[in-house]
């Protein structure tokens, strides 16, 4: 263009970083295989996605649709020869999870790999995958209970061996201080972080015994669910969800 504004406005310049995301992202979310691939597609996975029709809350075109993508991760593994299967790699849903829901934080997402899989190995399976978007994107409250108490122990259990399931007075301040210390710098982070423990406790050890057990943390999800990430946030944003799930659903409001 002859006459492009030197300065664009606003706007523009956002939607040019979502551009510039979406095509670093490339291949990623390209729905799209030639016929003979799509078929062969077809036939190797129509019973896992039949399988995961049931198990997730997705229906069958939203599953082809993830497993495409899971598909074309995984293709491009293949290009480096260091990975004799199709897989994707923790490395490459690290990825996926910050630049398609806009996850960031590098120790959450080390929780949520313990919380997700517990199997060892450097990559993630095509149904641990489906699994973990069912949770994120369409999760019930129940199951984001279970999966974010499961990703605050995980958290723990890296760096304390008691690892009981208890959520104790340490095991607050280890959680807390990680995520204030960035909003609010070293010094101040100590004071409050005991203030929020106060609180927290008096909102969630429901059978007073000093400790936040699972039961405690469930039964004040279930009738306050704003405190579901009192610990810090395990999951995406609405709006991160909702924005990736324009992209391979078409009801993206659908909530079950
Ligand atoms: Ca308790």
């Amino acid at each position: 263009m002859a006459n492009k504004p030197e300065k664009p406005t606003e706007n523009t310049m956002e939607e040019k970083e979502e551009k510039e995301k979406k095509e670093s992202f490339g291949l990623h979310l390209d729905l799209l295989m030639d016929s003979m691939e799509e078929t062969r597609f077809k036939k190797k996975y129509s019973e896992l996605i039949e399988k995961l029709v049931h198990e997730t809350h997705f229906n069958d075109v939203e599953v082809e649709s993830l497993l495409i993508i899971y598909y074309k991760l995984a293709k491009e593994n293949m290009k480096t020869e260091k990975y004799k299967e199709k897989s994707v790699t923790k490395e490459q849903f690290r990825d996926f999870l910050h630049c398609a829901l806009d996850m960031t934080d590098d120790t959450l997402m080390d929780r949520i790999f313990v919380s997700l899989d517990r199997m060892p190995g450097s990559t993630i399976t095509m149904e641990t995958y489906a699994h973990a978007l069912s949770l994120m994107l369409r999760g019930t409250l129940e199951e984001k209970i279970n999966f974010c108490f499961r990703v605050n122990n995980a958290q723990i259990r890296v760096y304390d061996t008691m690892g009981d399931g208890l959520l104790g007075r340490d095991a607050m301040f280890y959680l807390l201080r990680n995520s204030l210390v960035s909003l609010s710098g070293e010094d101040d982070a100590e004071e409050s972080v005991k203030d929020m423990i106060e609180v927290i406790t008096k909102k969630l050890d429901v059978d007073r015994d000093g400790k936040i057990s699972f039961q405690d943390y469930k039964q004040t999800v279930l009738k306050q669910p704003a405190l579901l990430e009192v610990f810090g946030q395990c999951l995406p944003s609405r709006g991160a969800v909702y924005t990736f799930s324009t992209t391979f659903s078409s009801n993206p409001n659908l909530k079950m």
